[in-house]
């Protein structure tokens, strides 16, 4: 083997026994964790907290409301929503595995720092990078979601067991030397900054999105430099780890950024995305700008955007889960030669995320490639 062959091509492949295998968005996805919305506490306020929420009006609710359970009106119409993606995902012949539930309410602790609660397991994509027979714990930079990971223990037990690697990145100590000090959150028009100092390495693990050898990420406020490079240097050789630039006043993942739909496809942000990689352009891929969502600008949203729209999963090249209502987008992706299948998210996304953030593929049947 020379250094420049994959090292993981000899373990991996369709043909490969390893329950874990998965190099991009559209290979035909056979097994996905799903998160769920039982036990989700409302996100305690915290050091991070002016930077991840994008509404100032929210923030006293936050503050006064955070470490109690959402109404249980809310959580039901979120159930709803993901038993519907669930639905669709096993109707395609998906196995679709869940979290464990976990005691959010619990007060937790660090030296240095406590907080009334955690938050939930509502949203997988976030804290397991999982990347060729690999599942990565991400090193998160919200103290609230600092043992998350313990819902996904037992999957990953299984799938190492089951012959796939398994590591966490260095746990961080999140102390205040991690946060710029009175940090106060961008306004549209200045200069891109974010929360987060170069302490220790820092990313969840939906800064990155995989497209097959090339990985790309972002900065953001859960992302720094020095979490960038972490990765680079864990994945080197097999993988090259790319940085995005982002122009985002509440910068929070790169899967309503930037999104590799198929080989050739590449869903942006109209916005967001600062520049796109010369990569693309050069390997002759679309470039395809995400219309304005469709959401009412009146539904309510407590967690990220309304460009959560175009946060979609992939079945395969073609078939793509978008939310229920979404028909700007919806018309798009016709146009673009996909098939979509929609599914009513919005009462899931007022309290989470998208499809992709709900989620995270752990086997698609196929091999590591160049498509760049
Ligand atoms: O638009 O709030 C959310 C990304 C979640 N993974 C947004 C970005």
């Amino acid at each position: 083997m020379t250094p420049s062959e994959p090292r993981s091509a000899d373990r991996q492949g369709s043909t490969g026994a390893c329950p874990v295998n998965t190099f991009n968005e559209w290979d035909p996805l056979e097994e996905i964790v799903v998160g769920i919305v039982e036990d989700a506490v409302i996100p305690p306020w915290e050091t991070i907290s002016p930077a991840v929420v994008h509404d100032k009006t929210q923030w006293e609710f936050f503050k006064s409301e955070g470490g109690k359970r959402w109404p249980p009106e809310m959580l039901r119409k979120a159930e709803r929503d993901i038993e519907a993606f669930v639905h669709i995902l096993e109707a395609e012949g998906v196995t679709v595995r869940r979290p464990e539930r976990f005691a959010w309410d619990q007060p937790l602790a660090a030296p240095g720092w406590s907080l009334p609660s955690s938050c939930y397991a509502l949203m997988p994509r976030d804290v397991l990078l999982v990347i060729g027979d690999q599942i990565i714990e991400a090193p998160m930079g919200w103290r609230s979601r600092f043992f998350e990971h313990h819902a996904y223990k037992s999957l990953c037990k299984e799938y190492f067991r089951g012959g796939a690697r398994w590591i966490s990145a260095p746990r961080p100590e999140l102390s205040g030397a991690s946060y710029a000090p009175d940090f106060v959150a961008m306004e549209e028009g200045e200069e891109q900054r974010t929360i987060l100092t170069d302490h220790e390495p820092l990313f969840d693990a939906a800064d990155a999105i995989k497209c097959g050898r090339d990985l790309f990420i972002a900065q953001s406020s859960c992302c720094n430099t020095f979490g960038i490079e972490w990765l680079r240097r864990h994945l080197a050789p097999d993988f090259r780890v790319h940085e995005v630039e982002v122009y985002d006043t509440h910068p929070m993942h790169i899967d309503a950024t930037f999104l590799p739909l198929a080989p050739g496809k590449l869903l942006v942000h109209p916005t967001r995305c600062a520049k796109v990689p010369d990569l693309f352009e050069k390997a002759g891929w679309d470039i395809l700008l995400c219309p304005e969502p469709d959401m009412p600008l009146t539904h309510p949203m407590y967690n990220c955007s309304r460009w959560i729209s175009m946060n979609v999963l992939m079945l395969d090249e073609e078939r793509v889960i978008i939310a229920q209502g979404e028909e700007r987008l919806i018309a798009a992706f016709k146009k673009w030669g996909l098939t979509p299948i929609s599914c009513p998210f919005y009462d899931f996304e007022t309290i989470g995320g998208g499809f992709h953030c709900a989620s995270v593929d752990v086997r698609r049947r196929g091999t590591l490639q160049s498509y760049l």
